[in-house]
């Protein structure tokens, strides 16, 4: 992995872009990185298969993270496992399976699982068997189809996140999506949201904690952050995952009750924000829907009553698992 790249994706999270986390000079501005930017012919000698020389653009390159089941010689393949397990690979352009990851945030690999409809959100962390086979207790809680995300780093790659659609037979209930607000709560705990994101630029979005009203200002580190935001958008589930602006131990970050991310949204639309945090040896999610406008427009993030998460599979239900010993912290 490129060192530069890390430390402005990763340690100092200063912006995000969908489907990766390059530097902040490649992303800030108007202008959307170009193939050139983003897939040059330097420092990319482990890339398997966008580095031909030919400089043309990769379709993939402009696309938000999580759409395509295969992209970069990476394909995510879902593999038979027992009753209440799920198992997949990442095959490689020689169609073997991937063994070799980087470890970014603490894990090789982040399996991030929701319905078609934005409900039932998970963020699990499955283990790798020497054959390159990933297993998991299934967060997949229910009947409906799932988009599973496989948000990695190849050996010596870039980061990449594959998508794939996984169907839970079953009775379907209608779930439509919570409305827009900006104050949602969780296990006692009430995040509010600030901020709103326009597509094209790096907005700031600001969300607070705080339990029976008093500000949270011991968060707990997890996954080497006080916080973890995964925006899916609604129509194509299109993934963003960005990390807070500042670390723990950097010196200047609080734990809290504030966590700030600066994130860019790719288009306007409708999008479900799922705000992972620790607080007392448990992850919690919180989650808020969001408008994002066109540029030019006025973004809207309408004030409403509290909510719960409003889905039959709520956060509450994840956040046990999370705490769950062994499950997600080794
Ligand atoms: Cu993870």
């Amino acid at each position: 992995m490129n060192t530069a790249t890390k430390l402005s994706g990763f340690a100092l999270g200063l912006a995000a872009v969908f489907g990766a986390a390059y530097g902040v000079g490649q992303v800030t501005g108007p202008v959307a990185p170009t193939a050139e930017t983003r897939h040059d012919d330097t420092g990319h000698a482990g890339e398997t298969s966008h580095d031909d020389g030919t400089g043309h653009a990769d379709e993939a390159a402009h696309l938000p993270g999580g759409l395509l089941v295969s992209e970069r010689g990476h394909t995510l393949r879902p593999v038979a496992a027992p009753a209440g397990q799920f198992a997949f690979q990442i095959t490689g352009t020689d169609g073997a399976p991937v063994t070799a990851y980087e470890v970014a945030h603490d894990k090789r690999m982040h399996l991030i699982v929701a319905r078609r409809d934005l409900s039932g959100f998970r963020h699990v962390h499955p283990e790798m068997s020497p054959d390159g086979t990933w297993r998991v207790d299934s967060p997949l809680a229910g009947p409906g189809v799932w988009r599973v995300f496989a948000d990695f780093t190849p050996g010596g790659g870039e980061p990449l996140t594959l998508g794939v659609d996984v169907t839970v037979p079953g009775v379907l209930t209608d779930r439509p999506l919570p409305a827009p607000a900006t104050s949602t709560t969780v296990d006692g705990y009430t995040v509010t949201l600030a901020g709103t994101p326009q597509p094209g630029r790096t907005s700031e979005l600001t969300l607070t904690v705080s339990r029976d009203g008093v500000p949270v200002t011991d968060l707990e580190p997890y996954l080497g952050a006080y916080g973890h935001l995964v925006a899916l958008r609604q129509g194509d589930l299109a993934y963003l995952h960005v990390h807070p602006d500042g670390a723990p131990g950097d010196g200047r970050t609080r734990p809290g009750p504030e966590v700030t991310f600066f994130a860019e949204v790719p288009s306007a639309g409708t999008y479900r924000l799922f705000l992972d945090f620790q607080h007392d040896g448990v992850v919690r999610t919180a989650e808020f829907t969001i408008v994002a406008a066109a540029a030019g427009g006025t973004a809207t993030a309408v004030p409403a009553a509290p909510t719960p998460t409003g889905t039959s599979a709520p956060a509450p239900t994840g956040a046990a698992d999370h705490g769950t010993p062994g499950h997600g912290h080794d």
